[in-house]
């Protein structure tokens, strides 16, 4: 049985979480047309006949300017040490010369191999010049084209990846998908949600965390707050007579209902904790390490 630990790395919005959830074959992590969507390293476990791949989703790598963004390239960090193969993941259409000044800074110490995406967005020309470009690289091993999006050549990836792999016994049963609790997954689903509905900077000083989960006999309860830094940006989450907050409420709701097969309630609170991104006490309240 061939089995490893691989983890995906990439600047902001490189398609990381969507090719997460393609490889799986299911929606673990949150996805957004915005940048720095996903703040923590979630792990999926993808079980084969032959296989256990224990994917990992990293936050984009960023310059932090604040302690939420520090936290989130530790989680980077972390990531880069228990790594049997790293996929450095580029979007096609990005600046290719910072992707792989990127790259390069990580300092690998695992083999790589550079999966260009987003191919749905390009022509054959410029797919052949992304391959002979990173393919030069020293970090690289291999390149790989997909479109995490289409589920193009996202099988390939996976025998791609195996060839990585050391052989061995599985670290996890194979009905576990992934090692983060489910109200990890409910406050993300509405976090996804933020990032739709609010513009500007509402969804990167928001956030959010579950603080009543309970099984009742038709349906589950679930409580979350939201918290923001302002009472302005409070406002905001609001809407006129509450016309937002609704709105986000029913969008997460059925994600939610989806994601767990049972009928949900949801409510939704909003708080304001200045400079909560700042404080290292409250960080850890809301879930990061
Ligand atoms: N056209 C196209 N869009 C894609 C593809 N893969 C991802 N996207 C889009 O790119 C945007 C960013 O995708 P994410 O998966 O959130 O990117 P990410 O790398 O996880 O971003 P961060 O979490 O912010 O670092 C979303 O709008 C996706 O739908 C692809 O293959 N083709
Ligand atoms: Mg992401």
């Amino acid at each position: 049985m061939k089995t490893g630990f691989v983890n995906i790395f990439g600047r902001p919005n490189a398609g990381k979480s969507t090719l997460l959830n393609a490889l799986m074959g299911e929606k673990l992590a949150i996805v957004s047309p915005k940048v720095q969507t996903t703040r923590h390293r979630i792990k999926g476990i993808l079980t084969g006949d032959d296989h256990q791949i224990i994917l990992s989703d990293t936050p984009g790598i960023i310059d932090p300017k604040y302690k939420l963004q520090e936290k989130m390239m530790l989680a980077v960090k972390n990531a880069l040490e228990d790594a049997d193969l790293a996929l450095l993941l580029v979007d096609i259409n990005e600046n290719w010369d910072e992707a792989h000044a990127v790259f390069q800074a990580l300092s690998l110490k695992v083999p790589a191999v550079v999966v260009i995406n987003k191919l749905d967005q390009a022509n054959a020309t410029k797919k052949e010049q992304a391959i002979s470009f990173f393919g030069a690289k020293d970090y690289c091993r291999e390149v790989a084209g997909i479109s995490a999006l289409k589920g193009l050549q996202v099988d390939g990836l996976i025998q791609t990846i195996l060839k990585y792999l050391p052989e061995g016994e599985p670290f996890f049963d194979g009905d576990e998908m992934t090692d983060m609790p489910t109200r990890f997954f409910v406050a993300e689903m509405i976090r996804e949600k933020i990032f739709y509905l609010y513009q500007d900077e509402i969804p990167y000083h928001t956030t959010v965390i579950v603080t009543e989960f309970k099984e009742k006999t038709t349906l589950i309860k679930i409580i979350a707050e939201i918290i923001v830094q302002r009472e302005s940006q409070k406002g905001i989450l609001l809407g006129e007579g509450g016309k937002m907050i609704r709105q986000l409420g029913t969008d997460a709701r059925k994600d939610i209902e989806a994601f767990l097969g049972q009928k949900v309630f949801l409510e939704l609170f909003v708080k304001v904790r200045p400079k909560w991104r700042d404080n290292e006490f409250m960080l850890k309240e809301y879930g990061y390490h």
